[in-house]
């Protein structure tokens, strides 16, 4: 841990496979770790299968990577690590970026639950931070739940979508739109990305409340205040325009665009404070988290099986019902377990 805090990438990739195998060792590397963290920009590129995540992500690290910063990047294929396009772009990837050690890559599949990974996933995501790369990005499959809650845990939310895929908005099916801070329309080069963007746009401007009523500027005004400019550099830092973006991830075009919007982004989080507002909420799911396991962790030691799935028994056949059968156990953690039998 101590040689992967000095950005060593081989103490990093070892560290990793310690964390992914091993739910303990995880703690015990964050818990090294923590204090280290938070000064990366979490960056998180989520989108249907095939839309060219894999793709866009290897053009914007050498993107960032021409703006003096190093990157991280973690695929996280929930799925199989098998299906064609994570293959395909991991390939690409390894070829493009080989030997630059700015960039560090990382693919992580699921092994047990998603949960599982995106635990995992967390917990790689805070080695690679400590680690001082400037720029970690995330590429994951919007299609479930655990994918939007590894999404939630960046900073950034990139939501790709590609022409042609039929005329339905994919990333509106996978519910992953309302989680997007910057939206693009990869494979510009496809028929059919201009009526694309035109439909997102649309629905940003369904869903979205109506901008706040701006003040009519009478006679009198043209001459701006210090005060009132002040003001106005304020609110514009408060407001952030989800913009629509177009790209050809496979030539490059419209990537430098993208980068200077995931910058703005950052910028506009930490101006308006809504950076500080989501890392709380990131700091409660993961307490909550943790508490979680705790918790299960010590029913399992301190209750014991036979006790546990009698009571499931009484709440399957219906004797008992779960909020009962819940209570019972807290009682019987609270003082002392073998009062449960
Ligand atoms: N025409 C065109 N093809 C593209 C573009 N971007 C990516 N592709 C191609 O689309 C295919 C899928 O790209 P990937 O980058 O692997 O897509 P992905 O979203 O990472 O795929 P999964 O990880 O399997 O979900 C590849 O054949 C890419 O070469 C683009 O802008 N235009
Ligand atoms: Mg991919």
């Amino acid at each position: 841990v101590a040689l992967a805090r000095t950005g060593n990438p081989r103490a990093i990739a070892r560290v990793i496979s310690q964390v992914e195998n091993d739910a303990t060792a995880a703690q015990s590397v964050i818990r090294a770790v923590y204090g280290d963290t938070g000064r990366a920009h979490l960056v998180g590129i989520t989108g249907p299968p095939g839309s060219g995540k894999s793709t866009l992500v290897n053009e914007l690290a050498k993107a960032f990577r021409a703006r003096g910063r190093t990157v991280a990047i973690i695929a996280v294929d929930p799925s199989s690590p098998f299906t064609g396009g994570a293959i395909l772009g991991d390939r690409v990837r390894m070829r493009d970026l080989a030997g630059d050690e700015g960039i560090f890559v990382r693919s992580m599949a699921s092994r047990g639950s998603l949960g599982g990974l995106a635990r995992a996933t967390a917990a790689v995501v805070k080695v690679l931070d400590a680690a001082g790369y400037h720029m970690i990005l995330i590429e994951t499959v919007g299609a479930g739940q655990a994918e939007v809650d590894i999404a939630t845990a960046a900073q950034s939310t990139v939501v790709l979508e590609a022409p042609g895929m039929g005329d339905d908005v994919q990333s509106i099916k996978a519910g992953i739109l309302e989680i997007a801070d910057i939206l693009v329309v990869n494979k510009a080069d496809r028929p059919g990305a201009s009526r694309a963007v035109r439909s997102l746009e649309m629905m940003l401007h369904l869903g979205l409340p109506a901008e706040p009523e701006t003040i009519a500027h009478g006679p009198g005004h043209e001459v701006a205040t210090a005060a009132g400019a002040a003001q106005e550099a304020a609110d514009a830092a408060a407001r952030w325009n989800i913009p629509v973006l177009e790209t050809v991830a496979t030539d490059g075009r419209g990537i430098p665009e993208l980068a200077a919007a995931i910058d703005d982004h950052r910028h506009y989080l930490e101006a308006s404070g809504q950076g500080r507002l989501r890392e709380r909420l990131r700091a409660q799911r993961e307490i909550a988290a943790a508490l979680h396991d705790r918790f299960v962790a010590r029913l399992e030691t301190e209750v014991p099986a036979e006790a546990r799935l009698a009571l499931a028994d009484a709440v399957a056949e219906r004797r008992l019902d779960p909020a009962s059968a819940a209570e019972q156990l807290l009682a019987g953690l609270d003082t002392n377990h073998r009062s449960i039998h």
